[in-house]
C-alpha cells in the first residue's frame, strides 16, 4: 500500500555466507528498486559474529532509505528480498546462525512499534557495534526514540 507520507527508514544489512559483498550489493539494488531511494550508505564493515559461534566473519552496513510505503510493507519487501537472495534459515528463540543475507529495520524517525513480527526501534541495535559503527558514520545525531540518546552517545557508551 502506497501512502502520501514519506518515511526515512534505517536498514542494517549483514551477510556471512557466500560472496558476502555481492549479496549485500544485490540486496541494496532490490531495496532501491522496490522500497525507495537510498539517501545514504555506510562503508562495508568486516565484523566478527556476535551472539553465536562461527568462523564466518560478517560484512555489515547500514543505509538510509526514503520511502512512501508504510512500514509493514517495507518489512514485507525486505523479507521477500532476503528469501530471493537465498536466506533459508531464520533465527529461532534468539539462536542465530550463518546467513546469506539479513536485512533489519533499525529505526524509522520517532516511530515505536511492538508486534510479534516487527519491533521498532530494533530491540538490540543500541548494544551492537556492527550496527552502531556504520549508523554513526551516516547519522551520528539521530535520536533513539525510547532511550532519548543520540547514536553518538550510544556508541560512546558501548
Ligand atoms: N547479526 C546477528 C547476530 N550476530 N554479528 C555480526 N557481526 N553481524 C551481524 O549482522 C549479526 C551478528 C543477528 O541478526
Ligand atoms: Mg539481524
Ligand atoms: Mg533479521
Amino acid at each position: 500500500m502506497n501512502e502520501t507520507n514519506e518515511y526515512t527508514v534505517y536498514l542494517a544489512l549483514g551477510s556471512n555466507l557466500g560472496d558476502k559483498q555481492k549479496n549485500i550489493e544485490e540486496a541494496l539494488d532490490k531495496i532501491e528498486e522496490r522500497i525507495g531511494s537510498i539517501i545514504s550508505l555506510s562503508a562495508f564493515y568486516l565484523t566478527t559474529p556476535v551472539g553465536f559461534q562461527s568462523e564466518n566473519i560478517f560484512v555489515n552496513c547500514v543505509c538510509e532509505v526514503a520511502t512512501f510505503m508504510n512500514i509493514y510493507s517495507v518489512f514485507s519487501k525486505t523479507q521477500d528480498i532476503e528469501k530471493e537472495i537465498g536466506r533459508t534459515v531464520k533465527s529461532r528463540n534468539g539462536q542465530f546462525s550463518d546467513r546469506v543475507i539479513d536485512i533489519d529495520l533499525i529505526m524509522v524517525g520517532n516511530l515505536v512499534i511492538n508486534t510479534p513480527d516487527l519491533i521498532i526501534p530494533h530491540p538490540r541495535f543500541h548494544n551492537r557495534s556492527f550496527v552502531l559503527d556504520p549508523l554513526y558514520e551516516i547519522a551520528p545525531d539521530l535520536i533513539h526514540p525510547l532511550l532519548g540518546k543520540s547514536i553518538r552517545e550510544l556508541k560512546e557508551k558501548l
